[in-house]
């Protein structure tokens, strides 16, 4: 028998140390979705992945700043985060967390393998203290000027700037960020992952058998394989984490991008459990694909740590996959969240309820697939009211209107077709090779966008032949002109079904669509003559300058220097 195809689809983890904004969603949630819920439409046997990143700096710090315990920050978090993305349609079939039980148990287990193996290199290295506040200075808890971009506000792993990867001693008149404070430095002992030893391989898994990689993902592997690979330390002196599995670790815990990924397969095998199947195939069976979607700053722990780390455990499948996203900045800025610079999807969820897939048409149209782009409030009224309300609305509202107005509601028969009619039929069946296609290259932008040209056609094609006329001298030949903008309208549910799911349902719901597979669409069979269309409702609603200058005004408001 021919088994399905298996895939692992997974988002990257938000960290629960704060509410989700936009530019997380564009980066790598609503492009796993898309991806997801068109396998899904395909009929494969899908997995869609994601959860709280609940250990690392980024939690302890915000429960400092709030005065609570980092428990309660990933408590509320999660809570919060799972929700909105839930309500944007975002199809998890799991959105687990890294505080799990099952979550410690794979992370330990993964550790002791390794440990095991003989893969960590250990050594005892000064590494900055804070005397203040006694503790040591990692990640986020130090800060100083980017060696790369010089950039004077850089922490400890990473420069936002210019998204570089970097190590505390890297950094240029360090600070710690807790006191501000110049460190001292101080000997301790530390795990490392030796990334170098895994140069060779990684090169010729990359560079040579993944030339599929998108290009900024390609080009930002072949960046660091050229300047070379050094150890990387994989465990902390924190108490906030999983603890170190080793008698000589304790104090210690395991560095959060060890653990996060991790999560990846304790996700996996939560969500098995409660399904009562196997989780293994996802993550072991040589056949599944594995696909990660994350944002640019992830790249270099999706390329090169995590795919190290599963082979030194050498029973896992590595991701066939990477479509990292660029960033989404806000009105001409980088999102910020120390700045406040930022729409939280949560607040974006509570103004403008109803309107979901509103959000996800402008995210998908804007989305930084291959350079930055910007979400402008602008433009996502201009968006609205121009594409969705316009185009795509406003040919659904006025061909079921017109049946209704003229043939009681029922959809008319395709009577005489001319060439031109029939031609446009045959086009609709290929409309699904062509958009599948973008779907498999990760170009959800223009996959959208030729869906949306449909919808322009539609309304060409009303104009042109103008049935309200025709239905004086011929109701036959305005009948098989409206039949053909309903297979017209059905056919862009179906295609728009990943992107818009709510729309395509209500779209679905108007001609008494069933739900069809992707590759068993038949066009002409999507509505049938005879059968009796609901009444129309609105799609979209047109959304007032008024509604714009407010989120402007709460930007402008909130952003703090
Ligand atoms: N939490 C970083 C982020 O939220 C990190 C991703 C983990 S994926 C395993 O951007
Ligand atoms: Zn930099």
């Amino acid at each position: 028998m021919h088994s399905k195809k298996r895939y692992t689809i997974t988002a990257a983890l938000p960290y629960a140390n704060g509410p989700i904004h936009l530019g997380h969603v564009a980066g790598a949630h609503l492009p796993a979705d898309i991806y997801v819920r068109y396998l899904r439409q395909k009929k494969a046997s899908v997995i869609f992945i994601s959860g709280s990143d609940e250990h690392g700096v980024p939690v302890t710090v915000r429960a400092q700043q709030e005065g609570t315990t980092p428990q309660k920050v990933v408590d509320k978090y999660h809570a919060l985060n799972k929700k909105s993305l839930e309500k944007l349609g975002i199809s998890y079939d799991i959105f687990a967390r890294t505080s799990s039980p099952t979550h410690y148990d794979t992370a330990t287990d993964f550790f002791k393998n390794l440990h095991q193996k003989g893969i960590f290199e250990v050594a005892e290295t000064a590494q900055y203290y804070d005397p203040i506040h006694q503790q040591f200075l990692s990640d986020r808890y130090i800060k100083g000027s980017c060696p790369h971009c010089h950039n004077p506000n850089a922490y400890g792993d990473q420069c936002e700037a210019c998204g570089s990867t970097l190590s505390p001693e890297e950094l240029i008149a360090p600070v710690s960020a807790i006191s501000g404070e110049k460190p001292i430095l101080k000997s301790t002992k530390h795990w490392y992952l030796p990334l170098h030893k895994y140069a060779d391989w990684l090169k010729k898994w990359i560079l040579e058998e993944h030339k599929d990689f998108k290009t900024n993902v390609y080009g930002q592997c072949k960046g660091w394989l050229d300047q070379g690979l050094r150890p990387r330390a994989v465990t902390r002196d924190l108490t906030w984490g999983i603890p170190v599995p080793l008698p000589e670790g304790q104090g210690k815990v395991l560095y959060v991008w060890f653990d996060a990924p991790i999560g990846y397969i304790s996700a996996t095998k939560e969500w098995a459990k409660a399904q009562q199947v196997a989780w293994e195939p996802f993550w072991k069976d040589p056949n599944t694909t594995l696909i990660h979607f994350l944002g640019k700053d992830n790249i270099v722990f999706h390329c090169i740590i995590f795919p190290v780390m599963l082979k030194a455990h050498g029973q896992f499948i590595l991701p066939q996959q990477i479509p990292a996203n660029a960033f989404l900045n806000l009105e001409g800025k980088k999102f910020s969240t120390s700045r406040n610079h930022a729409v939280w999807l949560n607040d974006y969820l509570e103004d403008f309820q109803g309107k979901e897939d509103v959000l996800r048409y402008v995210l998908c149209t804007i989305a930084p697939e291959n350079k930055d782009s910007d979400f402008t409030w602008k433009d996502f009224q201009n968006k609205n009211n121009n594409e969705l309300v316009a185009n795509l609305g406003n040919l659904v509202n006025r061909t079921v209107s017109l049946v209704h107005r003229y043939f009681k509601g029922i959809v008319p028969p395709n009577m005489h077709p001319s060439i031109a009619d029939q031609t446009l039929l045959d086009t609709l069946t290929a409309s699904f090779t062509t958009v599948g296609d973008e779907i498999e290259q990760f170009k959800f932008k223009e996959a959208l966008q030729f869906c949306m040209g449909y919808a322009a056609l539609g309304n060409k094609y009303l104009t042109d032949r103008a049935p309200w006329h025709l239905v004086k001298s011929s109701p036959e030949a305005a009948g098989t002109v409206l039949h053909i903008a309903l297979q017209l309208i059905a056919t862009i549910a179906l295609l728009i079904k990943p992107f818009l799911p709510t729309t395509s349902d209500k779209i679905a719901i108007m001609l008494g669509l069933k739900s069809v597979g992707w590759d068993e669409v038949e066009i002409a069979h999507l509505v049938k003559a005879g059968e009796r269309l609901a009444v129309p409702t609105l799609l979209f609603e047109k959304i007032e300058d008024a509604v714009i200058e407010a989120q402007r005004k709460k930007l402008e408001n909130n952003y703090t220097l």
